[in-house]
């Protein structure tokens, strides 16, 4: 009777254990398959090659991946013998580079998914071998500048990320001074705060403040050809960039050891004026202030002198600037006062380039490139002496600890798996059906991109995508 009445009792336990068990079984069908994320569906495998960069070099030997993390590593080209695996992809000649981090892209969703949106845009970032992105707050409608424009873009990310994506908030008039708004939209998961210093070209993100364009005494001389690149680079002038900075600066002295803002960390976003800015940039990070800067490719990959009247393809802000700039931003950057790079990835619907009318001030500035930022940065950075580490450097590692992604950024035990495999030689015709790569379109550039695996799944080979969208939102803890 006991018994019986003891048996009652655990019944219901068993059967909800019975009940787990059967949930576990069908939620993990099979250890060895990554389902549909994947174009190679093994759990536990080797990826080998000649070349791969790693925080210590680069070795010839194999990376063994075992579901979304790197759990080992073999230098040295007898790593054939020593694994047992049959599951070993070998890349040969290719280089193997932990996977991009883009922290500067515009992916407009949601609101201006015409523009660009996560399913293309990140379509394009594991086609360039990138496996994290941080979206700008602007550009997709609404701004993301509260709790609540978070959330929207979180939803419109669900089931359409192929690579890991964070978010950067928008810090505006509107929520500069509400405590409260400010700190939901921290709380809620954004990776750090972004301010425009002028105008940002869109109404629905204002700037934070005004004073450094009286400043920079920009002169609306109606008499100037619209049509004519001269005509825009009058008006952002580099002493914009220098005025700003200064008024920033005015803000970073306290984030020194001790000072009253210790902890707080300011960063640069596409620097391009690489004279007085650069300056003061190097005097800052001198005197101890917590400060890092990134430029873009278009700014050492273009020169104004080279922009035809009327070529509105070229129209970014800030803008391109001559010759002799570019090379002060390679110069810059080789020495490591430029930290990083980023793509300021920013299309928009072609019409709105106003290719026939030509006008500079009329039509929209952004340039377009996520697909190619390695080959872009490869092929101009390879003529000033940058090397592979280099391109690991400014695209991975400095990014990755930007945004606080300990597991990210470097090809290393533990990390996660995030690779891009591509052949620094291998020479290939940019074009693209998506209109906002103008650009770039129609050059041939060394450095193709062959796989990218984000964290273990190859989400890209070859031209092929894996057939699921299984990237998640970087959330701030
Ligand atoms: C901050 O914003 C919230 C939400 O819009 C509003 O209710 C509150 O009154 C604002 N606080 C201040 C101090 O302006
Ligand atoms: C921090 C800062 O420089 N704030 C300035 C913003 O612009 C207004 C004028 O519009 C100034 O009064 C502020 O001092």
């Amino acid at each position: 009777m006991e018994s019986l009445s003891l048996l009652w009792r655990i019944f219901p336990l068993v059967i909800l254990l019975i009940s787990f068990l059967i949930f576990y079984a069908y939620t993990n069908p099979s250890k060895q398959s990554r389902g549909d994320c994947s174009l190679f569906p093994h759990d536990n495998f080797w990826v080998a090659s000649k070349h791969i960069v790693t925080p210590q070099g680069i070795i010839p030997g194999a990376v063994e991946v075992k579901g979304e993390n790197i759990i080992s590593i073999i230098t040295g080209g007898n790593w054939r013998q020593k694994i047992k695996s049959a599951q070993i992809v070998d890349y040969g000649e290719a280089v193997v580079m932990p996977g991009l981090v883009d922290v500067h892209a515009h992916l407009d969703d949601p609101g201006r998914t015409e523009w660009e949106g996560f399913p293309s845009g990140t379509k394009a970032t594991a086609a360039g071998g990138i496996t994290t992105l941080i979206d700008l707050p602007l550009n997709s409608f609404p701004s993301t500048v509260s709790e609540e424009t978070l959330k929207l873009k979180l939803k419109a990310t669900e089931k359409n990320l192929r690579v890991d994506v964070g978010f950067w908030g928008g810090l505006v008039p509107e929520n500069a001074f509400n405590a409260s708004i400010l700190d939901g939209l921290l709380r809620a998961g954004v990776l750090g705060l972004k301010s425009f210093m002028c105008p940002s070209g869109i109404n629905d993100f204002p700037m934070t403040n005004t004073s450094h364009i009286k400043d920079s005494k920009i002169s609306l001389d109606p008499r100037d050809d619209p049509r004519s690149y001269l005509t825009y680079l009058k008006r952002r002038l580099p002493s914009m960039e220098e005025t700003a900075l200064r008024e920033l600066l005015t803000v970073t002295q306290d984030t020194r050891t001790c000072g009253p803002a210790d902890g707080v960390y300011l960063h640069i976003v596409h620097l391009s004026d690489a004279t007085s800015s650069l300056d003061l940039i190097r005097e800052a990070k001198s005197r101890g202030d917590s400060i890092s800067v990134e430029t873009c490719p278009h700014y050492f990959a273009f020169s104004a002198e080279e922009i035809s009247d009327g070529d509105t393809r070229f129209k970014c802000a800030p803008p391109i600037r001559d010759s002799a700039n570019k090379e002060n931003l390679w110069k810059a950057l080789l020495e490591g006062d430029i930290d990083m790079l980023s793509s300021d990835h920013s299309p928009s619907e072609p019409e709105l380039k106003l290719l026939e009318e030509g006008n500079f001030l009329r039509a929209w500035g952004g340039i377009s490139s996520l697909q190619f930022v390695l080959p872009v940065t490869w092929s101009h950075g390879r003529k000033y002496g940058a090397t592979l580490e280099h391109i690991a450097l400014w695209w991975s590692e400095k990014p990755a600890k930007l945004i606080g992604q300990s597991l990210k950024g470097a090809i290393a035990i533990g990390n996660h798996a995030d690779i891009a495999v591509w052949e620094p030689e291998l020479e290939f015709d940019l074009n693209s059906d998506h209109p906002s790569i103008y650009a770039y379109v129609g050059k041939t550039l060394p450095g193709k991109v062959l796989a990218t695996f984000m964290r273990g799944n190859l989400v890209y080979e070859d031209g092929k995508h894996a057939s699921a969208a299984c990237g998640v939102p970087i959330l701030a803890s």
